[in-house]
This record gives structure tokens, C-alpha cells and sequence, in this order.
């Protein structure tokens, strides 16, 4: 359908606000902005502001200055690290401009495999980071389909990667940075830790950060953050100067400064207590929904969660992880097929189904709500039930509308 009227787009945008509310989005990767966050900043959109504070290539920078340094301010604090920068449009550009920072082209790096949870931008050969870089991987134990820090030595031993990463996006046990740390330091690579994901949670401590280990650390505002879309780099002040340059002039132009507003609500609002409040909530809800999950019969990647994270194996069910999320969004749930360790499937297809508690949690959802939710999974899933899934789903929704303000 072409669109020819602002009155349709309008209206679609109206009706993706319905879907959004009359569904529940367990998308591990999905979260709900503060609505009064988002609409306040708009106007910041007309200014252009290449460069970083007090060093602009544009005149009239001196608020947008101010706005941009808050934002620096609060993620270092957050963070409690030396170095952020938060001009990133996204996290598949924090890890561009990481690389560019460290690497030349044809340089070695290693991360997780893309089937046992690693990112496109670790390495996949379709992205700039496995067309441009030498990409080796290492992957999960077959048996416990947890990183095995052994194993992960002897691959990078074998592969002497000058970047390694750690981090993923379907995997769902802590990662031990310190064990990444000493690795690297052993086989002089440089550490990249990718906490895209996790970023909320290592923020407010229910994980581990990385700051004291990592040389580089990228990452997102919009999963478990609840921020804007997008990224941020954070860093010890030695390399500095290597990424500021690696972001503008290296791979973007003018920062979006809307953007960046929106994210220093969010790193303000992340030290809150009702922030770390809602990360613990996050976890537990994980949990519970991994033990309601089990208690129906179903299989998990790692048997479990530490994370807001878990995937379901689909082959058990005689679904690929396709058919099973096309089941559920009949249901009013969305989720995300996810490849499963060795994973014999093509990524368009999959053996796994990636949930994530992030969202419902933000709608307020607790411990309690996730044998509900559980039960309708099962329906759909495992009995070919939609009809009376979908009214359960529904009314779950309706009691846990998406609100507009958090703390
Ligand atoms: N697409 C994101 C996810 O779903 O994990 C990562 O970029």
C-alpha cells in the first residue's frame, strides 16, 4: 500500500500503538520508552552537531553541548567508568566503531558462533565484521551449551584473534568476564565486551560488569535500559581519543541529538532505586517463566536463565522455531526464533524461540503472572490452541496496559 497522506501515516502509527497495547511483546530485545521521555525532545532533531562538546563543526552548539555532556556525565556514572561516548545510532555501529578504533582490515577476531547466541556484528560472514575481518569463533559446550572457559582458551590459542568479544544475543547464562580478561590477556588480544543486551542489568548490578576487565565496552539503550534506540561505547580514557575519532569522523556523521536527550533520561532514571527495583523484577520474572516453562515440559537452551532471557527448543515439539513463533503471534505474544547451539536449521528457520521479560515487566507484570503466561504458550505450542490462548493473552494485556510514565 502506498501512503499517500500524513493522515494515513498517522493512523498507522495509531494502529501499532493498538497492536503494541493489545500484545504482549516477549521480544528479549524489546522495551517500552517512557512516553514522557520521547516526546519532549523532538525539537532537537533540527540541529545538526558534528564533533563532540566545546568541539562542533556547526555554531549554535552551546545547549546542545550541555545535553550532550549530561548524557556523558550520567552514563560514566552509571557505568562508573572513564570514557562513554554516546553519539552511537546503534549497537551494531558502537561494535563498528570498536573495531575501527583496534583493528585494521584483515585483522583476527573471535566471537561466540552465531548459532550458540553470538551477533551478526561478531563476526557473521554476510556483516562488515566477517567481510572486512578474519572472523573464528568459539562456541558452547555441547553438553552443559554454556561457554566453557577451557575451551574457549584452547580456541584462542589456536586462533590468536587480535579482538575478542564477549557477548551475545541469544545466550542466556552470565558471561564471566574476568575468565574473557585473563584469556585475553594471556594471548595479548584486546577485549571487547558487547553488553547490548545486559546493559540494564550490569548497571544496576544483577550482573557482573565489565568496566574493571574489558578494553572496550559497547552496548544499547533500548533492550533491558528502556531507553531511546540506540548505542554507547564506554572505555578507559587510553582510548579515548582512537574511538572518538573512530565514530565521527570514522563512521558517522552528525549525532542525533534527540536521540542523545532521550538516552541521558534514561542513564539518569537507570540510578534510581525503582530502576534497580524493576532489573531484579526483569531477573525474576525470567526465572519464573523458565520454571513455569519446564513444569509444562518444555526443553531450554543451558536448562535455565541468570538472565531476562530464555529459549525454548522447539524440535521437541515438532516445530521449527519459525512455526512456534508464528503460533504465538496468532496468541497476541510476540517473540523471536532463535538458532540453538549446532543448530542444524538455517537462521530463517531455527530450532529455538528466544523469550525475553524486559517488556511485561516494564507493564508491571510480576512473578505470579508468568504461570499464566506459560499456560498460553503451552496451548499454543504444544495443543494447537489458539482461541482460548489468545482471549487469555488478551486480558493480560488489557490488566497491564504499556504506561506512560515509570518512577
Ligand atoms: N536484533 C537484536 C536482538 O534481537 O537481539 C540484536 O541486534
Amino acid at each position: 500500500m502506498l501512503i499517500t497522506d500524513l493522515n494515513e501515516l498517522t493512523n498507522l502509527c495509531t494502529l501499532e500503538e493498538k497492536r503494541q497495547q493489545n500484545t504482549l511483546s516477549l521480544i528479549a530485545s524489546e522495551n517500552y520508552m517512557p512516553q514522557d521521555i520521547c516526546c519532549s525532545v523532538n525539537i532537537l532533531s533540527n540541529k545538526y552537531a558534528e564533533g563532540y562538546p566545546g568541539k562542533r563543526y556547526y555554531a549554535g552548539c552551546s545547549i546542545i553541548d550541555e545535553i550532550e555532556s549530561c548524557a556523558i556525565k550520567a552514563c560514566q556514572k552509571l557505568f562508573q567508568v572513564e570514557y562513554a561516548n554516546v553519539q552511537l545510532h546503534s549497537g551494531s555501529q558502537a561494535n563498528q566503531a570498536a573495531f575501527l578504533a583496534v583493528l585494521k582490515p584483515g585483522d583476527r577476531i573471535m566471537g561466540l558462533n552465531f548459532a550458540a547466541g553470538g551477533h551478526l556484528t561478531h563476526g557473521h560472514s554476510k556483516n562488515f565484521s566477517g567481510i572486512f575481518f578474519q572472523a573464528q569463533y568459539y562456541t558452547v559446550d555441547p553438553t552443559t551449551e554454556q561457554i566453557d572457559y577451557n575451551q574457549l582458551e584452547d580456541a584462542v590459542k589456536l586462533h590468536r584473534p587480535k579482538l575478542l568479544i564477549a557477548g551475545a544475543s541469544a545466550y542466556p547464562r552470565s558471561i564471566d568476564f574476568a575468565a574473557f580478561a585473563a584469556i585475553a590477556q594471556r594471548h595479548n588480544a584486546v577485549l571487547l565486551a558487547d553488553i547490548a543486551h545486559i546493559a540494564g542489568l550490569v548497571a544496576t548490578k544483577q550482573h557482573a560488569s565489565p568496566v574493571e576487565h574489558a578494553d572496550i565496552i559497547t552496548g544499547t539503550t533500548h533492550k533491558t535500559l528502556r531507553g531511546p534506540r540506540g548505542g554507547f561505547i564506554l572505555a578507559k580514557e587510553a582510548w579515548a581519543k582512537k574511538i572518538d575519532q573512530a565514530v565521527m569522523p570514522g563512521i558517522q556523521g552528525g549525532p542525533h541529538m534527540h536521540t542523545i536527550a532521550q538516552k541521558a533520561a534514561c542513564f539518569l532514571e537507570a540510578h534510581t532505586q525503582g530502576f534497580v527495583s524493576y532489573q531484579e523484577q526483569v531477573i525474576q520474572n525470567a526465572r519464573a517463566l523458565a520454571r513455569e516453562l519446564q513444569s509444562q515440559g518444555f526443553t531450554l537452551v543451558s536448562d535455565g536463565t541468570d538472565t531476562h532471557l530464555l529459549i525454548i527448543k522447539t524440535e521437541p515439539l515438532g516445530l521449527t522455531g519459525r512455526e512456534a513463533e508464528e503460533r504465538l503471534e496468532k496468541i497476541g505474544i510476540t517473540a523471536s526464533r532463535s538458532s540453538i547451539p549446532f543448530d542444524k536449521a538455517s537462521p530463517l528457520v531455527t530450532s529455538g524461540l528466544r523469550l525475553g521479560t524486559a517488556a511485561i515487566t516494564t507493564r508491571g507484570m510480576q512473578a505470579e503472572h508468568m504461570r499464566e503466561i506459560a499456560e498460553c504458550i503451552y496451548l499454543a505450542l504444544c495443543q494447537d490452541n489458539p482461541t482460548v490462548a489468545k482471549e487469555r493473552i488478551t486480558q493480560l494485556a488489557r490488566a497491564f496496559p504499556i504506561p506512560e510514565r515509570y518512577l
